[in-house]
């Protein structure tokens, strides 16, 4: 048995029992409440969601089981699986455990390459990436157990095998889909001495001399790993799996959620601003030019990618780890310069508008310039990383979800017309 299986084996039984005291001593006691306008408005800020993994208060950014986001910069995805999933670090062993238990179910099945090569060659990365984790369902081991009738209290344990089968080959497939998309050549074998992260990018193939792309890429897998429960990867992924539904359709579903322009595809658009920005004024633009920009973006009816958010009301603490990064390895590249300046303008320009309640960068408004600098520069490919680093996060809520006995999920919802009976009912009261 892996160290990090029976670890959860000995926590998952506590965390159960302790859920069901919670439900039974106080499952009348009042958490939250809902407007019309929150019904009507994304469930924004209702309480209706347990997540253990991560929480996202509005003034601080993300937490991972405690410990602010800021302070594990410097730790390999890896740990921060262990953490999201234990509520722990790993001790070095733990980690070696780990890291050998992933070298062990490395291999893409030869069916992955021959569906990513027949899809069109115009294909989204994220479309690729989403078919190649479906069409791995038939090897979940949760539906081989359930349909041999798994008992209840196994579901966990068998959503952690598909969790491990997934996240050991999901580097050497989003290096597949970078390569086949890209046309870069064959597939690069996986380097076993490598760490998950590092291996992700030797399979890759972009020259990386410096060693500094890898830096990057250590801390963009680690920033993106998980954000709470609410938003719509994750919830999609979470609702999908609580239909018993195994983890290559919850997961593949949650990512099909952040392939939208206003959740995880926001880096590729934010990308494209910057350039298009740069490209207008024939290189990093005046304050008074980006200012100028900005308002004819809002007033053209778009957003500015990369600003605001549903739940942060400060400026997101790994945009702030992708800013010092950047000022650190590349404060000359033109692109980061404007990213840089953009974070010194458009949070001013977003405040004149009143209804945006978040003017502030988001993780999707620092990472792109990054990327492009050292040489990934097929921006479209870039929700592809987000989700190999999100899939971390998605696959860790399933296994504590299935381990706490959560039922099926299902809001209730109401028509327009009880909306109007309940306001009319409200009207003759008062
Ligand atoms: N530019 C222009 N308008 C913006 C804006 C921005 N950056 N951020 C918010 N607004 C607008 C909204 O579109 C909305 O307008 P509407 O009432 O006419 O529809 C209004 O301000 C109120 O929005 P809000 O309550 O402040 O935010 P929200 O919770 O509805 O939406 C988000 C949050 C992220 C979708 C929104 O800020 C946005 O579209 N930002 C740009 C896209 C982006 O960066 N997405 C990435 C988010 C992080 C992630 O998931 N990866």
């Amino acid at each position: 048995m892996s160290k990090l299986r029976a670890k959860l084996a000995a926590q998952i039984p506590v965390m159960r029992d302790e859920i069901k005291k919670i439900n039974k001593d106080h499952g009348d006691l009042v958490i939250s409440e809902c407007t019309v306008a929150q019904a009507y408005g994304g469930m924004r800020g209702v309480k209706s969601l347990v997540c253990d993994t991560s929480e996202v208060p509005p003034d601080k950014g993300l937490v991972i089981r405690g410990i602010p986001i800021a302070q594990l910069t410097d730790k390999l995805p890896e740990e921060i699986l262990w953490l999201l999933l234990t509520g722990e670090l790993p001790k070095k062993d733990e980690l070696e455990d780990l890291q050998a238990e992933l070298k062990k179910r490395g291999k893409v099945p030869d069916y992955v390459w021959a569906v990513l090569r027949a899809m069109p060659p115009d294909s989204h990365p994220m479309a690729m990436l989403n078919t190649a984790i479906l069409v791995m369902e038939k090897e979940s081991v949760f539906r081989a157990r359930y349909d041999k009738g798994m008992k209840k209290d196994e579901y966990w344990d068998a959503t952690f095998e598909d969790l491990l089968n997934i996240v050991a080959v999901l580097p050497a497939i989003a290096a597949g889909v970078y390569r086949i998309r890209f046309k870069k050549g064959d597939l690069i074998p996986s380097n076993p001495k490598l760490d998950w992260g590092a291996d992700y990018v030797h399979m890759l193939g972009i020259p990386d001399p410096t060693g500094n792309f890898a830096k990057l890429m250590q801390l963009y897998l680690t920033l993106h790993c998980d954000h709470e429960s609410g938003n719509v990867s994750a919830m999609t992924g979470a609702t999908v799996n609580s239909a018993l539904s195994d983890l290559y359709y919850s997961l593949s579903a949650g990512l099909d959620g952040l392939a939208g322009p206003l959740h995880g595809l926001a880096n590729q658009e934010c990308l494209a601003w910057i350039l298009d920005t740069n490209k207008k004024f024939n290189g990093s633009p005046t304050d008074a030019q980006l200012k100028a920009y900005a308002q004819e973006t809002l007033s053209s009816g778009r957003v500015v990618p990369g600003y605001g958010h549903a739940v942060l009301r400060v400026t997101d603490p790994r945009f702030d780890a992708f800013l010092a990064f950047g000022k650190k390895y590349c404060a000359n590249d033109p692109v980061f310069q404007t990213v840089a300046k953009v974070f010194d303008v458009v949070p001013d320009v977003l405040k004149q508008i009143q209804k945006i309640k978040d003017p502030w960068p988001n993780v999707d408004a620092g990472s792109g310039g990054l990327l492009y600098h050292f040489g990934l520069t097929e921006f479209a490919y870039y929700t592809v990383l987000f989700s190999v680093s999100r899939a971390l996060g998605i696959c860790s809520q399933a296994v504590v979800a299935r381990g706490a006995g959560l039922p099926i999920t299902r809001p209730k919802s109401v028509t327009t017309k009880w909306i109007q009976s309940q306001i009319a009912k409200a009207t003759a009261k008062a």
